[in-house]
């Protein structure tokens, strides 16, 4: 472990020894010849074990070319989101640097910027103002296959949720709660003619309705869902077969397909891993959309979403079967295929998205439209891209990235002798998804790539029993995949999405018309005060509304007064012009504080249960002042 250490220290000018060299070749050579291996995967407990087995090796990392260093004041070419998983949030990263540049709440309570306790906040979080999330999979709009750098969609898992975060801000500007469905996993978005769906899948089966009168698996369900991008309301569902995990959208617009690891409808693990083959489930959107448009739906309890029955022998899908347990589903760039990821089958399925039609027309079989089926290691999870016909899968028992050509696949599955693999490289430890530069789009440029290792294990300083993951960052642009940084990151990323920096167009200064604080504009007439230049206090009952403006390094009020058990509502204004003076609003010992950029307003509320004399400060750095930049809330007893 000691001597792994130094190995671990970055080699970024030096020659790969001979020795690690040698490590890294008898492995591929091993894992190469590994093929017959599949029965060992057999309990997914054995992948779990192998994390301390697999990978004790010495460091093969490549000896990076060195070009991800970003200088001090230096931009980066790509935007990476980064999904934080369990923490319920989206980060912004660049890359290559894989430097944090910000961080977006979403369905968290964050502390700093008063997601879930400023009025703004709430009314997009709505009725059901829940305290955590798990997101997974962050997707950018598309409009022709390309990024459009308009919105960004991400998925809450813990609470079936859908949110929709404004690029050109970076907040999140609505959240849907997906009804008659548990757990939205997968998520896509419709990529032409560009994103009119959020395509989600719903992992967990139900009974329909879910009100106690009925337990038993074989009568529950779960449904594939489409969200309008625009208005955020859920547009239809379609019943299926089986669960749903992970999912992707084709190139023509027509078509969507998802995995589903559980087609055994059971409750056990073992049940699961029953079936040599689940499926990959192909929906027909043009088809779904005529259904419903003609009125052949239903819905269930209270919800309005037309809900149509897209189980075997539906004329809305198809079910291709695939080994087993399938995980990650991937488009390629070019359109050309899904690609399904066999987890418990050491292969990927190649699905020729040309041969639909006819699948959908009954003039093919259910197995025809599969093309390939290449044997790539244990554990394949996900698939990314790099745009010049190669495909890079997470192998994660393995530990490893392997890199292989999709056309000798396919030529291999016809039975041309060539070999398909290119390159496996290790990675630290048990990857997940990876994800390359632009990969989800016609724009794949094949420069780099993230693995995100759900284990980090001995790779950075000890940190008690809770360990960071590893997102690692590859460089693809050459013949061979080089490892060039270890990110740490916390829980969990599970995925993240690369888009060139010019692709999106972020405001320097709020628009003091922005619709994110339309309700504190419309509010603020009816007082008849003007947010810009108004300080303030409104009384209407017992609900006080306090108006004040912060100039650095000012509020526009020293001090207000109200009476014990008032509900206080204070709005503050930003009326800086200049980029980057933010301000904030905390008042002590009342779980109240917000952020207000400049040309924002923020508004926040709250119960003044006790008398006497409580201050409140600016809680973002603002002026050499900024200290000073106080006040008084004076609460009278009553
Ligand atoms: S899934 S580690 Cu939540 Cu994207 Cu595959
Ligand atoms: Cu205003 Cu600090
Ligand atoms: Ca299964």
């Amino acid at each position: 472990m000691i001597d792994k250490k130094d190995n671990n220290l970055p080699k970024i000018d030096t020659e790969d020894s001979h020795a690690s060299e040698h490590v890294k070749m008898s492995r591929r050579l091993f894992l190469g010849s590994s093929t017959a291996v599949a029965g060992a995967v057999g309990a997914l407990g054995a992948g779990i074990g192998s994390v301390f087995s697999g990978s004790t090796m010495a460091d093969t990392q490549n000896n990076g070319a060195g070009h991800h260093t970003i200088g001090p004041g230096e931009l980066d070419e790509y935007y990476g989101f980064w999904s934080g998983g369990h923490q319920g949030e989206v980060r912004v990263l660049g890359v290559p640097s894989m430097r944090e540049l910000m961080r977006i709440p979403v369905f968290n309570i964050d502390s700093a910027t008063g997601w879930g306790l400023t009025n703004e906040s709430k009314e997009i979080l709505g009725d059901q103002l829940y305290q955590n999330g798990d997101c997974h999979h962050p997707h950018i709009s598309l409009t022709d296959g390309r990024y459009d750098g308009k919105y960004l969609f991400i998925n809450d898992k813990a609470n079936t949720r859908v949110a929709r975060i404004r690029l050109d801000i970076m907040k999140t500007d609505r959240i849907v709660h997906v009804p008659n469905v548990q757990a939205i996993h997968g998520l896509r978005l419709q990529k032409v003619p560009h994103t009119k769906y959020v395509f989600c899948n719903a992992e967990f089966l139900i009974p329909h309705p879910n009100d106690g009168s009925e337990f038993t698996l074989e009568n529950s369900y779960t449904m594939f869902n489409a969200i309008d991008a625009e208005t955020m309301e859920v547009a239809w569902q379609v019943i299926v077969d089986g669960n749903l995990d992970n999912m992707d959208a084709d190139y023509t617009g027509k078509y969507a397909a998802s995995t589903c690891y559980n087609s055994e409808k059971a409750l056990d693990l073992a049940g699961t891993m029953r079936n040599e083959r689940d499926w990959v489930v192909v929906f027909n959107i043009e088809r779904i959309e005529a259904a419903v448009n003609a009125g052949n739906f239903k819905t269930i309890g209270d919800s309005k979403v037309p809900v149509v029955d897209g189980r075997k022998g539906s004329e809305l899908t198809r079910y291709i079967p695939v080994p087993k347990n399938p995980h990650g589903l991937n488009t390629s760039p070019d359109g050309k295929y899904f690609i399904a990821n066999g987890k418990l089958s050491p292969t990927c399925s190649i699905i020729a998205t040309d041969r639909l039609d006819d699948l959908f027309d009954d003039k093919i079989s259910e197995r025809d439209p599969i093309i390939g089926e290449p044997e790539l290691g244990l554990g394949p999870l996900h698939t990314t891209f790099d745009g010049r016909g190669n495909a890079y899968t997470t192998l994660f028992i393995d530990s490893q990235v392997v890199k292989w050509n999709i056309e000798d696949a396919i030529k291999h599955y016809q039975g041309e002798d060539v070999s398909y693999i290119r390159q496996k490289l290790d990675v630290h430890y048990q990857p997940g998804h990876n994800h390359a530069s632009l990969t989800e789009s016609r724009d794949a440029d094949g420069k780099w790539m993230v693995v995100l290792s759900k284990f980090s294990k001995d790779r950075f300083l000890p940190v008690g029993p809770l360990h960071p993951e590893n997102d690692q960052l590859i460089d693809i642009s050459g013949d061979e995949m080089k490892l060039v940084h270890d990110g740490p990151t916390y829980a969990e990323p599970h995925d993240c999405i690369l888009v060139r920096r010019d692709q999106i167009k972020t405001k320097k200064i709020w628009d003091p018309q922005d619709p994110f604080f339309a309700s504190a504009r419309k509010q603020a007439e009816k007082d008849g005060v003007e947010l810009e230049f108004d300080n303030t206090v409104i009384r209407d009952g017992n609900k006080v509304r306090v108006y004040m403006t912060s100039v650095a390094p000012v509020f526009g009020l020293n001090e207000f007064k109200v009476k014990q058990g008032d509900e206080v509502t204070v709005y503050v204004s930003n009326r800086e012009m200049v980029e980057d003076v933010t301000h904030g609003f905390c008042m002590v010992n009342h779980g109240v504080n917000m952020e207000i950029s400049p040309q924002q307003t923020s508004s926040i509320t709250f119960i003044a249960s006790k008398p006497g004399v409580h201050w409140y400060y600016c809680s973002w750095f603002c002026h050499a002042m900024h200290m000073e930049m106080t006040g008084r809330m004076i609460v009278e007893k009553v």
